[in-house]
């Protein structure tokens, strides 16, 4: 407004001239603009690329390679030479300086990157709330392309998934309005008793998780106590012969079961191990200790159990305690069990000491048996089959940078650098896996073998359905080390995102990240709003935004404080 004041001025000064004082304008402007056009050239001959080139061939009639040729016998050439040695050595200077101002830029470019994205996530949250709330209010989730609801059988009929797993999301970008609005919707809507069957670790992620969650920042006691509800609903799960919890639940019959295709009737290692984090606050919030005895117990069962090679495979039989099929993972049906060891620790103000041995005992094992460094020279982690090794690493084990990150402070055996190595390398190549495709989105699963590195070569794992480990990674990196590139990296994701999944009606996954063009799966998944945009903000926010040494992010990305050993019941303040 103030630039067309100014115009409007101006315009209103020459209207109003008198004809001399007219003149005498047009004379002073007809000067400016020649001394513009002199400057503009003597601004072209310095500073355009391969300007010394130019400044040889215009001043001195001979390239500078030709000078340094010469003998310098010749008295007139001499003082050439001289005079451009002083030009080219401006020259040198110039672009030394001009060096040193672009990696200024690169370092400020993070602050404009910053400035972008949180224009860019408030556009981009609010893009898949508004979505969501147009087109699937109420529902699991949305269908972006057909504009419609998608109910995941995950939470039998429980609803209201997208709603649940945002509210933290929403409360941390400010958006209070439809933090109210979703707020209501918990209050008149949200109904557990239902007669279907959920997985109770996904329940316990998402609606246990986003209900504490934003207990614990809005201090709003609907969310505490509908957390407790859900959580005592899961409780039947635990009544199994050894206390693991069945991977199946009817919530209004109490029978669990577990997932028909898992080895021998087994439960999934990173589905009973990633119950911790939500059970203990759980039991803190309700004064009730069953919810911190069943995850101790878990602890118990696989304390007594030997592990091949130090190793957790995935599937456990919860009535014989016994391991089924040796595969083990850090990637799905593994992967959170390891980050709530880490986690366990974290949360318990560090005084959870066997979460912490546990942790580092199984990241030592993972090192040596699991993670391999390729003949490109990129770190991943495989996978493992009865002692043989799949080189194969998978999206979801792209969280482990972020993992090993936040542990390296309280590694072992002066190991903190080592580990923030390992970390770094492996934000790398899940960058790498990004970087290869031809929608710059990750595959869900990238290969090292058969002349491959960092690539999907099956089918059915070149998808990407916006899962958020590799932003994740980027975050925890940009924490703890502040280099630029995490920025980058994660504003990348952001260009892909944007010009690949935003569909009229929402965010939707690809099949084939490898694909000239991205054909949609119609699917906005809940965690696209829990973690994926959440992690991006939290890259570009300040560190004190939800600091890490008081909030511990559970799988979902829902904060929840450390529990301090003097800590009340009072919901914490956001910082
Ligand atoms: C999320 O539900 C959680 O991060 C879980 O631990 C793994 N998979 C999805 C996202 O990819």
């Amino acid at each position: 407004r103030m630039m067309r004041k100014n115009i409007y001025f101006i315009h209103f000064r020459i209207k109003s001239a008198s004809p001399t004082s007219f003149r005498l304008t047009e004379k002073f402007i007809l000067l400016l603009v020649f001394s513009a056009f002199i400057t503009l050239c003597f601004g072209a001959i310095f500073f355009l690329p391969d300007s010394s080139k130019l400044l040889s061939g215009v001043f001195f009639h001979s390239s500078a390679v030709e000078t340094n040729t010469r003998t310098g016998t010749d008295s007139d050439s001499n003082v050439a030479v001289g005079t451009e040695e002083k030009i080219l050595t401006k020259i040198r200077k110039d672009h030394e300086k001009a060096l040193v101002e672009a990696k200024d830029t690169l370092q400020k470019r993070p602050d404009e990157i910053k400035q972008d994205i949180q224009d860019e996530k408030d556009k981009m949250m609010t893009f898949a709330w508004d979505s969501y709330k147009r087109y699937a209010w109420g529902s699991n989730e949305l269908r972006p392309v057909s504009k419609q609801g998608h109910s995941s059988n995950l939470f039998g009929s429980i609803k209201g998934a997208t709603i649940v797993d945002a509210l933290d999301t929403l409360y941390i970008m400010e958006m209070f309005e439809d933090f109210d609005m979703a707020t209501e919707w918990v209050e008149k809507n949200l109904d557990f008793n239902v007669n279907a069957e959920v997985s109770v670790f996904e329940v316990n992620i998402r609606f246990v998780g986003g209900l504490l969650s934003a207990y614990y920042l809005s201090g709003k006691e609907v969310f505490r106590r509908k957390a407790i509800e859900l959580g005592e609903k899961l409780l039947p799960a635990f009544k199994t012969p050894t206390g693991i919890p069945w991977a199946l639940l009817n919530l209004k019959s109490g029978i669990g079961r577990n997932w028909p295709w898992a080895s021998g009737g087994s439960s999934i290692l990173a589905e009973y191990g990633t119950l911790h984090l939500e059970f203990m606050h759980l039991s803190k919030l309700s004064g009730n200790p069953a919810f911190a005895e069943k995850v101790m117990n878990i602890r118990k069962v696989l304390n007594r159990l030997d592990k091949p090679q130090g190793l957790y495979p995935n599937y456990l039989n919860p009535n014989s305690g016994q391991w089924g099929q040796h595969h083990v993972s850090v990637g799905g049906l593994g992967d959170s069990f390891y980050e709530y060891l880490l986690k366990a620790w974290l949360m318990s103000d560090k005084t959870d000491e066997e979460g912490k041995k546990l942790y580092y005992e199984a990241l030592q094992a993972i090192e040596t048996s699991l993670m391999r460094k390729s003949s490109g020279g990129l770190t991943y982690i495989a996978e493992w089959k009865g002692g043989l090794l799949e080189h194969k690493m998978g999206h979801l084990t792209c969280f482990a940078g972020g993992m090993i990150a936040l542990g390296a402070d309280g590694a072992p055996e002066d190991k903190t650098g080592h580990q923030m190595e390992q970390a770094s390398e492996i934000a790398r190549t899940c960058h790498e896996s990004y970087a290869r495709t031809t929608l710059k989105l990750g595959p869900e699963a990238f290969r090292f073998d058969g002349g491959v590195e960092a690539i999907a070569t099956r089918q059915n794992e070149k998808y990407f359905i916006l899962r958020p480990e590799v932003i994740e990674t980027y975050m925890y990196m940009w924490r703890f080390t502040h280099d630029p590139k995490y920025r980058e990296w994660g504003w990348e994701a952001v260009q892909a995102l944007e010009k690949h999944c935003r569909v009229e009606g929402g965010y939707s996954g690809v099949r084939d990240v490898y694909a000239s063009s991205p054909n949609h799966d119609d699917v906005q998944q809940s965690f696209y709003l829990a973690e994926t945009l959440k992690y991006l903000y939290l890259l570009f926010s300040d560190d004190d935004h939800l600091p890490l040494e008081h909030w511990v992010f559970n799988t979902e990305a829902h904060p929840l404080p450390v529990i301090r050993k003097e800590m009340t019941d009072e919901p914490s303040q956001l910082e």
